[in-house]
């Protein structure tokens, strides 16, 4: 495995930042998750624009511009000559003293990891994930973009914690209005009577490529979609729920706090998506190898 930083490629045992870096230190930092399918990098530019949008909320200098930054990718994806695989690009505060001000830090610090990921086993996209509600509200706007990819994900992490603890894989967060916001790596959208609803931007999700993607999929495929305020009760009563992320891509979920949604089985809008994602994957990207 190579690994960048900084303009350099290291083993992953002599691939090492400083402990005084702050995105140790405060988790100042951003960060993106991108695949490689088939040798392509899958909507690189999308995944850009998010980081350098991040990274100008938290006024965080990316010391490459989109192009050498793509130029970056695409080389450390051809030096682990991995057709398909997981990017890891991170962009750190860099090196700083033990404080909080991160304009004493010094220039920010870029590492792109390119390795293999499996998040759930292939069986949970044929038969469905069991997902929970979780007590932990997604942060607010007013305290924290949600927006922004930041490398703090204590809150999901706090609400990933929940859904390990009640023995399932992931769980679903709301705002505090009560409103469904996403789960902790993952959008949400829901089935009713034929049509597609996913939460809209302002309930305080991270918009997903993913969620993009499948929106733009859906409706080509002739469904209406809508980003609507969802509830509780819209979820517990919808016939389909499924997940979109970059590592998830479309997954379907049949439980949701023990209630079957639908009939308890993957309904076919879902299963029809996760597979026009699938063939979409194939067709689309930046070649890299
Ligand atoms: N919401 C949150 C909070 C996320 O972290 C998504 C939605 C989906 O966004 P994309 O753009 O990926 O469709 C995410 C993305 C991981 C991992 O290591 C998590 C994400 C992406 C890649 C890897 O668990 N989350």
């Amino acid at each position: 495995m190579q690994i960048y930083i900084n303009g350099t490629f290291y083993s992953k045992n002599d691939a090492k930042i400083s402990v005084f870096d702050h995105g140790l230190l405060y988790g100042d930092g951003v960060f993106e998750g991108i695949r490689v399918y088939s040798g392509k990098v899958f909507r690189l530019k999308e995944h850009l624009d998010r980081l350098y949008e991040s990274a100008r909320y938290i006024m965080l200098n990316v010391p490459l511009d989109h192009k050498k930054m793509t130029e970056a990718v695409i080389e450390t994806v051809k030096k682990n000559k991995l057709a398909d695989a997981y990017i890891r690009l991170i962009v750190t505060r860099g090196t700083g003293g033990l404080g909080l001000d991160p304009f004493k830090c010094e220039a920010a610090q870029v590492i792109i990891i390119v390795d293999k990921i499996q998040l759930y086993p292939e069986a949970m996209y044929e038969h469905g994930l069991e997902i929970i509600s979780s007590s932990i509200l997604r942060t607010p706007e007013s305290s924290f973009s949600p927006r922004v990819k930041s490398l703090n994900y204590l809150n999901n992490i706090m609400a990933k914690i929940e859904a390990v603890h009640a023995g399932v894989p992931e769980s679903l967060m709301f705002n505090a209005d009560g409103f469904v916001v996403e789960c902790t790596g993952d959008n949400i959208f829901a089935v009713s009577n034929n049509e597609i609803f996913t939460p809209p931007t302002s309930t305080g999700i991270l918009e997903g490529i993913t969620r993009d993607c499948v929106i733009d999929i859906a409706r080509n495929l002739g469904y209406t979609v809508s980003e609507k305020l969802l509830t509780r009760h819209d979820l517990y009563t919808a016939d389909e729920l499924f997940l979109t992320g970059t590592a998830a891509e479309v997954i379907p979920v049949v439980l949701l706090d023990k209630r079957p949604i639908g009939n308890g089985k993957p309904g076919a809008i879902t299963l029809g998506l996760v597979k026009a994602f699938k063939e979409l994957t194939k067709r689309e990207g930046l070649p890299a190898l």
